[in-house]
């Protein structure tokens, strides 16, 4: 009996101390993570562009700088159906361009005349920052700003009075409209222009011309939640290319050094850096029209809901952000068919999406953390910070969904908690179909979401191996999905 005791008693001991051991592992982060800021920012996936300008009334995409303010007159302007249709159609926040390369302000800044103040809208009196800043407000949408540094217009760009100048304005726009979440600089830089009548070509120095350092600071200074968009970064990088796509493979790090502004290798920003230094998300910019102001003869460009569900698969699905431009007209409205295929393509998302036919299915790991708080379970539960994670040494692990019966489906989402860093370089995905393992994907990077499209199988077994990561693997969400019809 007193034998009998002392075994459950080193049980119990043993039990205790495994327990107590297992709830301090501690998950090893990568050196390179995310802000808080930028994770968050990460997770809302859609954003809307607004590009809206004198340009909307010229017919150009690139205003000359010499227009007459008095050309730029939109009959019916209503920010609010901007964000209400962005709010619909599940975008989070809209980026404005407060100022295009013509340098006409569509805020009534005081240190210019080619501005919204000597135009006939509202007799001289809008400003179309504060109407769009109020209604991001009103439909709980964040609210950014494009400032584009080439300026056509003024008289001084080119010399260092611009950049005074330059700087006047963003405190302006960061001051007197409450929060603004994202500050999105271009990379167009220089060549011709009206520059106050000199009608001259001025070339600047990317490098070092702008002073782009101590213009952050004033960012950070007066707006520190704010986010800074340019080709490289800080907070958000540009893709390399205007189509919305991401590279197949991506790395939310990057070396900052080897980018500058309005000089990127596009080939670099499309693909990450699996050794940078710092964390700069990526950014797919992309248009529903061909341009990025409204032009009537556009009017039958429009892309499809099902073009703009393909572009969801390759920047979201691929570990980047969508930034969607949806331009308004002259009357100062978005057209009746950009908001028709934009809340349709966010109806067909809904639908491929809204069920994981995975969630009430077995799934298993190998190599798992022998924790509780990381288990299988983790990555088919519908919270968005629990994650199982592998054993810290191992950079391979094999995870296995078994569902109760043989159930179609032809979409596969995976996430990684990025919090902790990017970690997967390479997996693949089998299925059990006539009781035969078949490959049906092989794939690189993971990241914040990677969307896998394949045709439809018939099969009761998952699984997918990763073969390569710079660290234990991890994965915080899985979902499996048949995709809309109307895909
Ligand atoms: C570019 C600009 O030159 C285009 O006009 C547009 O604004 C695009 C989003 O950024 O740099």
């Amino acid at each position: 009996m007193r034998s009998f005791l002392y075994v459950i008693f080193f049980i119990f001991l043993f039990s205790a101390c495994s327990n107590h051991s297992s709830n301090k592992i501690s998950i090893n982060k990568n050196k390179v993570v995310p802000s808080e800021l930028q994770a968050k920012y990460q997770e809302v996936e859609l954003v809307g562009f607004i590009h809206f300008t004198v340009n909307t009334f010229t017919d150009k995409e690139w205003g000359y700088g010499d227009e007459n303010p008095s050309i730029f007159n939109p009959t019916q302007l209503d920010a609010e159906q901007w964000a209400k249709t962005a709010k619909e159609a599940g975008l989070t926040e809209l980026i404005l361009t407060a100022k295009h390369h013509d340098g006409f302000c569509l805020w009534p800044s005081e240190y210019t005349e080619h501005s919204i103040k000597n135009s006939p809208y509202k007799n001289g009196e809008g400003d179309i920052v504060r109407e769009f800043v109020s209604a991001c407000k009103k439909y709980d949408l964040k609210a950014g700003l494009y400032l584009s540094p080439w300026d056509r217009n003024h008289a001084d760009y080119g010399k260092p009075e611009y950049i005074t100048y330059y700087r006047n304005q963003l405190r302006e726009l960061l001051t007197n409209y409450g929060k603004i979440s994202e500050i999105w600089l271009d990379g167009a830089n220089g060549g011709d222009g009206y520059y106050g009548g000199a009608n001259e070509i001025r070339k600047i120095d990317r490098d070092t011309y702008y002073d782009w350092e101590n213009t952050f600071s004033i960012i950070r200074e007066l707006q520190p939640e704010a986010l800074i968009f340019s080709d490289a970064g800080p907070d958000i990088h540009w893709i390399g290319n205007e189509h919305g796509f991401a590279g197949e493979t991506f790395w939310s790090m990057m070396d900052p050094t080897k980018v500058t502004i309005g000089g990127a290798d596009q080939d670099y920003l499309n693909t990450g850096d699996p050794k940078g230094t710092d964390w700069i998300l990526g950014q797919c910019d992309v248009s529903i029209r061909p341009g990025w102001f409204y032009h009537q003869k556009e009017d039958t460009l429009v892309k499809s809901p099902q073009q703009l569900v393909d572009i969801y698969y390759k920047s979201v699905g691929r570990n980047a952000m969508l930034l969607l431009n949806i331009p308004p007209d002259r009357r100062g409205l978005l057209h009746e068919t950009d908001v028709k295929n934009l809340l349709d393509f966010k109806a067909i998302l809904d639908e491929t999406f809204n069920t994981n036919l995975a969630a009430d299915q077995t799934i298993t790991a190998t190599n798992s953390v022998k924790n509780k708080n990381f288990v299988a379970s983790n990555m088919l539960d519908t919270n968005k910070t629990s994650f199982w994670i592998a054993q810290n040494n191992s950079q391979s692990a094999e995870i296995t969904i078994q569902f109760n019966t043989p159930t179609e489906f032809d979409r596969i989402l995976l996430q990684e908690p990025i919090r902790y860093g990017q970690r997967i370089s390479k997996f693949t995905v089998g299925a059990e179909i006539n009781g035969e393992l078949k490959m049906i994907y092989e794939g690189t990077t993971i990241g914040n979401k990677r969307l896998l499209r394949f045709n439809p199988i018939l099969s009761s077994k998952i699984i997918i191996s990763i073969d390569e990561a710079n660290n234990a693997p991890a994965i915080s969400n899985i979902g499996v999905y048949k995709a809309s019809i109307r895909e």
